[in-house]
């Protein structure tokens, strides 16, 4: 039985141990005939591997060998450790004298794009393309189309740590205070949400739909008892244009829970949810957040203990108290909403804040209007950095007055016919929401473009890898 030991558990412990490793080729540098460089990539660790010609060591054919490796190659190494104080070009500060070497898997010779540029910042790249340099070639969609070299880099492997972490946080919290995870089908009859955004598809001769939300069936697991549900699943949004924060699919995660007397019981799930989000992040993946940060530099997201919760009226008096031309009932463009999230930023010092009773008519048909005046509805918006996360509300659980509503939006009340059914056998009040994933890491990290904080984004424009 071979002994494998992990290149990030080398260490002055591990002094004069023989050692076999498996780890990617960063860089080579050949010295001479006789003496190569090698440093070795793993989980994110590093380790120079000296390749040495000598008679106890490898032979001058071996160091040739070594030098003629391609990078990005996998490669397997038995030798014997020493500890070096002076390593800078590893993570780890020991070496090792590399006794036999083989390659497990050659990457090919040119690759489209390397670790080193790989690891640049995009300000840096944008840059090089104003000054037309080389560099430039190496753009995010270059990035993306080769998205499997790119996300080999540390930052690229923090922030997919750190989304599943705020999945992990989520489910967990959820769990904790009686939720139960659900799954809602994904093939539709009809649109969730409204509106055109919506992937149209033939299943086996019935028009359908790709799922814009679990909204629908959210709810109808709500009329059938299930008291408190969340799902964490993929949605889909045939977007037409091309923004730095929309994808055509992305991952949601859903709740919906019955409520007492409020639709502040489902704004309290919000805020006690996502402080253990945002605590959670900043306890459990500091090495990940300090390794995006190198690549995307960014500040640590600000926010309250108890989160602050606006009116939308506020939140446009505020706007027009800053000169921003808008109405009480229109609806925040991106400008304005970012334009708020400093203003709240400068007068509150949080980053992170809820605006409710929305204008009934910017929200979808299922939102119940606000009891003392239905020009408002019981739902609200929740931002980071000025840009929104997540929507959510009470819903209308009359079904008269609910298809009433989605007929005056334009629904085609056909094609949720079951889901308007459901609440004729009876339906408890309710509320919820819907949060994005992809939204929330890139808001947290001010990675600025959603397709970073996308494995494989779909965008109007992407459909591969
Ligand atoms: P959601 O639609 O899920 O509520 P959203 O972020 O798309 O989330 P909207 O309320 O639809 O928010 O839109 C808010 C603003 O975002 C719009 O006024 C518009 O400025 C901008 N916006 C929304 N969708 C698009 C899009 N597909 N392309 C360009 N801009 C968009
Ligand atoms: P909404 O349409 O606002 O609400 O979506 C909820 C959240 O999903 C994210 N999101 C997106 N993320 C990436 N790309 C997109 N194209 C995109 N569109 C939306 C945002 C948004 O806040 N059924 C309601 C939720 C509810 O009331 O429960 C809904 O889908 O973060």
């Amino acid at each position: 039985q071979r002994k494998w030991i992990a290149i990030g558990s080398l260490d002055k412990e591990s002094k004069d141990k023989e050692v076999l490793i498996r780890g990617r080729v960063q860089t080579i540098r050949p010295v001479s005939k006789t003496i190569t460089f090698l440093v070795l990539r793993q989980k994110g660790f590093t380790v120079q591997c000296v390749v040495t010609a000598a008679p106890e060591l490898v032979s001058k054919q071996m160091v040739k060998y070594a030098s003629s490796l391609n990078k990005e190659s996998i490669v397997d190494v038995y030798g014997i450790v020493s500890p070096n104080e002076d390593i800078k070009a590893a993570t780890q500060k020991v070496e090792v004298q590399v006794s036999k070497i083989y390659c497990v898997n050659r990457a090919i010779e040119k690759l489209p794009i390397n670790f080193e540029d790989a690891i640049r910042s995009e300000a840096e790249i944008d840059a090089a393309a104003l000054e037309n340099k080389q560099l430039a070639r190496v753009n995010r969609d270059t990035r993306l189309d080769y998205r499997v070299l790119d996300i080999r880099t540390p930052a690229k492997q923090g922030i997919f740590r750190i989304q599943c972490q705020v999945e992990n946080i989520f489910r967990n919290f959820l769990i904790s205070k009686g939720f139960v995870g659900i799954h809602t089908p994904k093939l539709i009859a009809g649109s969730s949400e409204g509106g055109s955004a919506v992937f149209k598809l033939d299943y086996k001769g019935q028009p359908a739909c790709l799922a814009q939300s679990p909204q629908l069936h959210k709810q109808i697991a709500i009329c059938g008892d299930f008291n408190r549900v969340f799902e964490v699943g993929h949605v889909f949004r045939a977007e037409d244009s091309y923004t730095h924060r929309h994808l055509c699919e992305f991952i949601g995660l859903d709740v919906e829970m019955e409520i007492n007397e409020h639709y502040f019981e489902v704004i309290k799930i919000v805020d006690e949810l996502f402080v253990a989000i945002f605590d959670g992040l900043n306890e459990n993946c500091k090495k990940e957040l300090e390794a995006v940060g190198k690549q995307f530099p960014f500040e640590p997201l600000k926010y309250l203990r108890e989160t602050l919760l606006l009116t939308y009226q506020e939140g446009v008096e505020m706007l027009q108290e800053a000169g921003v031309e808008i109405g009480l009932e229109d609806d925040l463009n991106t400008e304005a909403e970012k334009k708020l999230g400093q203003i709240v930023l400068e007068k509150y010092g949080t980053e992170f804040y809820i605006l409710h009773r929305y204008p009934l008519k910017v929200r979808p048909f299922y939102t119940m209007p606000c009891s003392d005046n239905s020009a408002y509805s019981n739902s609200f918006d929740v931002f980071i950095r000025g840009e929104e996360i997540i929507s959510g509300a009470q819903r209308i659980h009359d079904p008269e007055f609910l298809k009433t509503r989605a007929e005056a939006c334009g629904i085609d009340v056909g094609t949720i016919s079951t889901y308007i059914d459901s609440f004729r056998y009876g339906a408890p009040p309710h509320g919820g929401f819907g949060v994005g994933l992809e939204r929330v890491v890139m808001l947290f990290c001010a990675l600025q473009n959603i397709r970073n904080s996308s494995l494989f984004p779909r965008d109007p424009q992407r459909l591969a890898p």
